[in-house]
């Protein structure tokens, strides 16, 4: 070898050494990742130091080695006393901070005692009915002295209420209250779903919960917009990179618009993003992150620094977690972690190994704080500020994410801003297509998870895991309300309620005076398709009469007013929000384009239809509080395009509501998603109905996170077919099929995956 190191003589070898093959790695983002990266990739690009903007390199001037990021582990279960326990462990073994996980009655306004929260409460998070239940979830805990992050976006308004009056209780004066509210709508109405208004009025609640923190609660983050749900729910990493600083600009501009000053609030914006597998590009859209925000804000016209400085937290990514061989996920989880890190986040939250079936137990909690315990207590990772700046890779990668990424918020603009694009719904709709070609790649194994699409187990161990007993949390829950409610001051309580009530009409996204609302079906944002966030409309109430909604039930919570009654207050003049999802068609099907075992299902699929004389017709249903529909949309586009007939039922369905839509469309199948824990209650309860009315032959399968313990008890409850975490969807649709009365050939296909 006499040949000079140059660029063209590398090539040249490495052509060589792989005898022609392709090395360039096309990524999901469109970003086509070569495989050696010089000092000419990084030629022009201009990185600047930390603490100084833009900040690429991260916030603080010493960042860890000043003070190492927050341990914030997310977590609520059951009551508020077993939350409490289980927060005060984890503090005294080395959590820096809280971060409270509500249950999905509480999320979507619902006191325990509602008839359509009974699979709901205490399952996916903690009860929380009132101020009584929120001063348990902190007893003893100083909220003085601890930052609380609280998730919850469609509650948002009794939630923080209770929180400022258990601090008021506690001796803490709102003032000092240290914290985040998750706060942010936009991404809820996108992918999370536990919204409870209209767009308008939604909006209208962000910026009152912004123009309130900033005013008396100096110290705590009034909201966290985040783009981890939109990962979860299947996007690339640019789509929520782009995304969360659109949603970032149009809060932003919402505020502005309600007459708030920018610089005022703009330092207490924070951000949430997830961090998946693909280590390098999540280090980079940390960096891209910071990037972007610092020119937004500069161009929105902040003055102050640290108006345009973006302080994230960061939660390593749930989807890329897998219930196979589990122990995998600690590796997982370990390298996400780094890449947060690395990333300059400010706070993280590492996941527990039994994350793809249930929540953590003490023992996988421990594994997951340790994580970051290690990290930063043992490596020496913290001692060197943004130790990849200057990589030529890292430092080129953050620089096409940037430059990526601000093309699709200049589009976004171009439509008139990120409240416009989620009503117009192609933000979803892209994600959905991003979610679908992943399943596929997947399932075609182009994307290896190790454990389920290769180097598969032939035995899985069965893992311990948390199992709620939701009938004990609701009577202990119901039995709470009843007891306040008897000794609270019910005119004080009812006047706190009609003072609220009237300051939703009289403020800003109220419909039309003396127009009670009905129910809103989706999607459209409003009904005359204007300016959600910028125009919000601003109604004239009298001089003194106080019409933000965060003050006012601030009053209604000292006064014991419960989440629900605050909730319905509102409700009774904003409506309450639905809609009917809209699956992507040929994205799933279009990557197997000549593939065996599919054009076999079709086959069967066809053959079925032959015999009925029409498509074999799936509902699938969503049940109960659970928004996750990532799963039930990919499920929809995948059988459709296989050749089914597929009823998409809306989300929080009662089993009644299921039965009924099923009976009306007259389905064959009805496939059941349940990713929060409610499957032990809803679907026998389906099934039970079905039975009643003498429509047995309806078939029930099961799919989404369901452990393998609980198996045999949906079984013997009648359900026909179970596809839990990690199934292949093809597999899937020819066990459907089977129970349809079409045997597929066995060659190929693995056992369905129950
Ligand atoms: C930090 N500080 C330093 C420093 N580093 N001071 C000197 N030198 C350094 N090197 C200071 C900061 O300025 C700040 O003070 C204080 O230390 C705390 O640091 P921070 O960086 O602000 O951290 P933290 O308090 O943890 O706040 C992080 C945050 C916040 C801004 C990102 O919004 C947050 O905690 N978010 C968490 C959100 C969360 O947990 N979400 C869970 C979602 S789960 P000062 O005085 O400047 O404040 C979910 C799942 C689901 O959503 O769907 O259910
Ligand atoms: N406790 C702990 N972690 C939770 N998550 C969701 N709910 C809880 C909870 N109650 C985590 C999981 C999930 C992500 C959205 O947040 O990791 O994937």
């Amino acid at each position: 070898m006499t040949d000079k190191p140059t660029l063209q003589n590398w090539e040249a070898l490495a052509t060589k050494e792989v005898k022609g093959k392709d090395l360039n790695w096309h990524t999901p983002e469109g970003i086509t990742v070569k495989p050696l990266y010089t000092a000419e990739d990084v030629d022009g690009i201009e990185t600047g130091l930390p603490g100084f903007g833009p900040f690429t390199r991260g916030v603080r001037a010493s960042m860890y080695a000043g003070r190492p990021w927050t341990i914030r582990q997310y977590a609520g279960f059951s009551t508020a006393e077993e939350s409490n326990a289980f927060y005060r462990r984890n503090l005294a073994a080395g959590q820096k901070g809280l971060s409270v996980a509500f249950d999905l009655a509480t999320h979507r306004g619902y006191d325990s005692d509602h008839p359509r929260v009974t699979g709901d409460v205490g399952k996916a998070g903690v009860a929380i009915d009132s101020v009584e239940d929120m001063k348990i979830l902190f007893d003893g805990i100083p909220l003085g002295e601890m930052s609380v992050s609280m998730t919850m976006n469609g509650a948002v308004i009794p939630i923080l209420a209770f929180f400022i009056v258990a601090g008021e209780e506690q001796g803490v004066p709102q003032e000092k209250l240290d914290g985040t509210i998750q706060n942010d709508i936009l991404k809820e109405f996108m992918v999370r779903n536990t919204y409870i208004y209209p767009p308008e009025p939604s909006m209208r609640i962000i910026s009152d919960i912004i123009g309130y923190t900033s005013a008396h609660m100096p110290k705590f983050n009034s909201i966290s917009i985040s783009g981890y749900h939109m990962q979860e729910a299947g996007a690339t990493q640019l789509q929520e990179l782009a995304f969360t600083i659109a949603d970032g600009k149009e809060y932003a501009r919402a505020a502005m618009a309600s007459g708030l000053d920018l610089d005022k609030f703009a330092g207490r914006l924070s951000f949430f993003f997830a961090i998946g597998m693909n280590f390098f590009m999540e280090v980079a859209k940390l960096r891209a992150a910071r990037k972007l925000w610092h020119r937004v804000m500069t161009e929105l016209g902040a003055k102050d620094e640290r108006s345009k400085m973006l302080r994230t937290h960061c939660q390593t990514s749930g989807v890329s977690l897998t219930e196979q061989d589990p122990y995998n996920n600690v590796m997982r989880t370990t390298i996400e972690a780094m890449a947060a890190m690395l990333g300059g986040t400010q706070s993280l939250h590492t996941n527990a190994l039994d994350e793809a079936i249930a929540l953590p137990t003490d023992f996988s909690a421990r594994i997951a704080r340790n994580t970051q315990i290690v990290i930063q207590e043992e490596t020496g990772m913290c001692n060197v500020v943004d130790p990849l700046g200057g990589s030529y890779y890292v430092e080129a990668l953050t620089q096409e994410l940037y430059d990526k990424a601000w093309e699709i918020i200049e589009r976004v603009e171009a439509e008139g801003g990120m409240a416009k694009a989620v009503a117009k719904g192609w933000p979803k709709a892209m994600i959905e297509e991003a979610a679908a070609a992943r399943q596929a790649r997947v399932d075609r194994a182009e994307d290896v998870i190790v454990g389920v699409n290769k180097y598969r187990l032939k035995e899985e161990e069965p893992i311990d895991i948390l199992d709620v007993d939701n009938v004990a949390v609701r009577e202990s829950q119901i039995a709470r309300i009843n007891k306040m409610k008897a000794s609270r001051d019910d005119a004080k309580c009812q006047a706190a309620l009609d003072a609220l009530r009237e300051g939703a009409r009289l403020g800003a996204g109220a419909p039309t005076p003396s127009v009670r609302p009905e129910p809103v079906e989706g999607p459209s944002f409003s009904s005359s398709g204007e300016a959600v966030g910028a125009g919000l409309r601003q109604a004239q109430p009298e001089r003194g009469v106080e019409t933000n909604l965060l003050a006012l039930a601030v009053e209604a919570a000292r006064q014991r007013a419960t989440l629900g009654e605050i909730s319905a207050a509102m409700e009774d003049v904003f409506g309450r929000y639905g809609t009917v999802p809209t699956p992507v068609k040929g994205v799933y099907g279009g990557a197997y384009g000549g593939d065996d075992r599919w054009a076999r299902v079709v086959d069967g699929v066809e053959a079925v239809t032959r015999r009925k004389g029409r498509k074999p017709r799936m509902l699938v249903a969503k049940m109960g509080q659970d928004g996750h529909d990532r799963g039930a949309n990919v499920i929809a586009s995948a059988y459709s395009d296989m050749g089914f007939e597929v009823v998409s039922g809306p989300l929080f369905q009662t089993p009644q509501e299921a039965l009924a839509l099923a009976l009306d469309k007259d389905v064959d199948v009805v496939g059941a998603s349940s990713l929060a824990a409610g499957h032990k209650t809803l679907i026998p309860e389906l099934i039970k109905l079905l039975r009643d009315a003498g429509r047995s032959d309806i078939k029930v399968v099961a799919g989404g996170v369901i452990p393998a313990q609980d198996y045999d008890f949906l079984r013997a409850a009648g359900v026909a077919g179970i596809y839990g975490p990690g199934s292949n969807v093809v597999d899937s649709a020819a066990d459907v099929l089977r129970l349809l009365g079409h045997n597929m050939p066995p060659e190929g296909l693995e056992e369905a995956a129950e």
